[in-house]
């Protein structure tokens, strides 16, 4: 029987679409490609290349290296056309050139799905164009449940939020990498609102800021958790600590050290097991108002954490009059534990300043055993991250902790 014409290629958009001056090259992956069963047309210069894309193209497979326009200046244009498109990149240089290649891609809000090193052996050729292909697919299902919410955030939707008590908390445990104990949970602020549904910390944080209602917000978020957690972290000298996360126009109030250990004489919760998370940007906005602050803090026995830490600007010199007890390694670095050479050296570097400032390592964001592995045998402290928990309400946590550390509830 004659195959159906439709089964050709013919007026179907390519999922994949290539561009690579070497024709040759372009050719063999288009050719692998379809052996694969996946649409794909090759181009070799930016205006073919140009006119072939749209917005059906799941896939751009883009050489860095070539003679007419190089790989850089057809990210730019990604960028521009907005584009949705997973990149997977080529090079025949070295995987330096990737990789940095790959971190300005993320700077243009363009997903990098993989990197092809030339030459490639067919076997080879085809596991990272199906591995690509399937991120490509998962992060388009992904993406709708992922995708920031677009509610207009004004002072009166949040003001009702307060009012409606419509803000939770929720909490994400911090484990003691050689001994698996709980010793910390961080606080993590979610709305719940009755017409756009659960809302992330990142739509609404910097609005509440800027609308100068984050005091507000933060002292909401601390009167629940310490009257939710209080009894649990201040059980004995074993108990966990409980981080919460203050806002860099919070910490420019005078009051602040104050009223924080007020609230937790009144939960019955030692200063010791609070910690105070500040981000390194944050922090050094306005350093010498924050160091007033924070040694207050301190000499009032509550700890304080550096978060986000690696993609601040903090000098050695800056860092080393913060009186912290904690350096949080921001995840973006341990995410790339096993793909980038230079995340690795931030990782070890970090963890080595931490300890030498007579700080703790904690890494976030940890997500797979070999992460987990690497931090270990590279001597950090504490993890946190989705191999341990997402962050989850009260009631979650203390059925996480009747399984992984039931001695802290004795
Ligand atoms: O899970 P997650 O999406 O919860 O948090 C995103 C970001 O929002 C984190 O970087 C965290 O620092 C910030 N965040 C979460 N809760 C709070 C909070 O209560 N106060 C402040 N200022 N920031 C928060
Ligand atoms: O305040 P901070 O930036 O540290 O907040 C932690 C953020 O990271 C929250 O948004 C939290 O939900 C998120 N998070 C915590 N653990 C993981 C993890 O293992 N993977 C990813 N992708 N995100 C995480
Ligand atoms: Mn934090």
């Amino acid at each position: 029987m004659a195959k159906p014409i439709t089964e050709n290629e013919k007026g179907k958009e390519p999922q994949i679409l290539i561009i690579d001056d070497e024709a040759d090259f372009g050719d063999y992956v288009s050719e692998v490609a379809k052996s694969l069963k996946y649409t794909c047309v090759a181009t070799v210069n930016a205006t073919d290349f140009k006119a072939a894309l749209n917005p059906n193209v799941q896939l751009v497979i883009l050489d860095l290296i070539m003679p007419d326009v190089d790989g850089i200046e057809i990210l730019r244009y990604l960028n521009q056309q907005n584009c949705k498109s997973k990149i997977l990149l080529m090079s025949g240089f070295n995987k330096r050139v990737l990789e940095v290649a790959s971190d300005l891609a993320k700077e243009l809000k363009l997903t990098v799905v993989g990197h092809v090193q030339k030459p490639v052996r067919k076997a080879e050729l085809e596991k990272i164009l199906n591995t690509a292909m399937e991120l490509a697919k998962e992060t388009e299902i992904k993406k709708p449940i992922k995708a920031q919410s677009t509610v207009d955030i004004t002072k009166e939707l949040i003001q009702e939020g307060l009012d409606k008590d419509q803000f939770l908390v929720y909490y994400q445990p911090q484990v003691h990498i050689p001994t698996k104990r709980l010793v910390g949970l961080e606080v993590l602020v979610r709305w719940q609102h009755p017409i756009h549904g659960l809302i992330m910390p990142d739509s609404f944080i910097s609005k509440a800021e800027a609308l100068n209602m984050i005091d507000d917000l933060g002292w909401r978020v601390a009167e629940k958790s310490f009257k939710e957690m209080g009894a649990f972290i201040s059980k004995n000298d074993n108990s966990p600590t409980m981080s919460v996360n203050v806002s860099p126009y919070t910490l420019l109030n005078l009051k602040f050290p104050d009223m924080l250990l007020e609230l937790a004489k009144t939960n019955n919760i030692r200063p010791d097991k609070l910690m105070v998370e500040v981000t390194e940007s944050g922090l050094f906005k306005d350093l010498s108002s924050a160091l007033d602050i924070l040694t207050r803090l301190r000499m009032k026995n509550i700890k304080l954490s550096i978060d986000d830490f690696g993609t601040g600007y903090a000098s050695m010199q800056q860092l080393g009059r913060i009186p912290a007890n904690e350096l949080k390694i921001d995840q973006s670095f341990v995410r790339q534990i096993h793909e980038q050479e230079s995340a690795r050296v931030m990782v070890v570097k970090i963890i080595e300043m931490a300890h030498a400032l007579d700080m703790k390592a904690l890494a976030e964001g940890v997500e797979t055993e070999e992460q987990l592995e690497y931090l270990h045998v590279n001597q950090c402290d504490i993890a946190q991250g989705y191999l341990y928990s997402r962050p989850i309400p009260y009631n979650a946590l203390m059925d996480w902790v009747k399984t992984t550390n039931p001695e802290l509830l004795a």
